[in-house]
């Protein structure tokens, strides 16, 4: 065996040992084997900064596939009042770039929590078609409760999953297999740093240090089982689904406040006017793919030189 398919072999050894040894929790803190963070919040939050009370904010965005599926960690707040963290996937060709009503109303989107309806004309930044979404949301009704939804873009109006409370008459907690497509989540709503109220550019330092939020686990069989990179639109909205902040991952280019409706924070009922490629930037990440697979790929094709 030649010496650099051997330190191939032993970078791949290597890999495997540290994946083991930090392990990966879905308990709505970042863990180490994130890494560094795959978007960080531009602008201040018009939304309310989190510190005392309150508020919602997206500080940064933090994302691994391991073992078939992808933990996502989005830092911040989610304000307890069923604001929306809708969360965009663009994970295969075709897809929505601008997306249309439900079913029943004569687009071909599910119609659950009523977003398609508030958002059919919402158009994208041009590369992003999107293909999947989820929805959370958290507030008192009954109870403390978190939500979760999750929806296939162009499914037709029956083409989503649902889960109400998932954390037991809490705000907070974990539960791993939240939807019935295995999708789990968890929140930590402690964070009183990272970004502050306003409209301004963010302290990116401040937004990067944040360690807890919303945590996903997704199969990626519940998203189309994507192939290589694939991006994500995070969004902040109002609890109608018809008022987008100014929180969105990837970040907007400050000096900016919340979209509204009407893109200038009116409310007009909709945000199916907004489109994103009217706003400097692009307003989703990439989620890189799995770093052991390219060593992998790089060690295969070491190897068959051999031969
Ligand atoms: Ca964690
Ligand atoms: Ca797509
Ligand atoms: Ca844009």
């Amino acid at each position: 065996m030649s010496k650099k398919s051997l330190f191939l072999i032993q970078a791949i050894g290597a890999g495997s040992l540290v994946a083991t040894a930090s392990a990966q929790v879905l308990d709505g803190t970042r863990d180490g084997v994130y890494g560094a963070p795959v978007s960080v919040q531009t602008v201040e939050t018009q939304f309310g900064d989190a510190n005392p009370n309150g508020g919602s904010e997206l500080d940064a965005a933090y994302a691994r596939i391991q073992g078939g599926t992808l933990y996502l960690m989005l830092t911040g707040n989610l304000e307890n009042n069923f604001n929306k963290l809708n969360v965009f996937f663009d994970t295969q060709a075709g897809g929505q770039n601008v997306l249309q009503a439900d079913g029943n109303s004569g687009g071909n989107n599910p119609a659950n929590d009523g977003w398609a309806n508030k958002h059919a004309g919402f158009t994208f930044d041009a590369a992003f078609a999107a293909d999947y979404m989820l929805i959370l949301r958290n507030g008192n009704f009954g109870g403390d409760r978190f939500d979760i939804d999750f929806a296939t873009i162009g499914g037709g109006a029956g083409a989503y999953q649902a889960a109400s409370d998932v954390f037991g008459g809490s705000l907070t907690g974990s539960n791993g297999a939240a939807l019935a497509n295995g999708i789990g989540v968890a929140h930590d709503r402690s964070n009183t740093g990272g970004v502050i109220g306003g409209t301004n550019a963010a302290d990116q330092n401040a937004a990067a240090a944040v360690t807890t939020g919303i945590e996903l686990s997704i199969p990626l069989a519940a998203i189309g089982n994507p192939v290589g990179a694939f991006t994500v639109s995070a969004m902040i909205n109002g609890s109608n689904h018809d008022y987008l902040s100014n929180q969105f991952l990837g970040g907007l280019t400050p000096p900016q406040g919340n979209l509204g409706g009407d893109g200038f924070g009116g409310y007009n009922g909709t945000v199916g006017q907004i489109n994103m490629n009217n706003f400097a930037g692009e307003q989703y990440f990439f989620v890189p793919e799995p770093a052991s697979l390219a060593l992998l790929l790089i060690g295969g094709l070491a190897l068959r030189r051999r031969g």
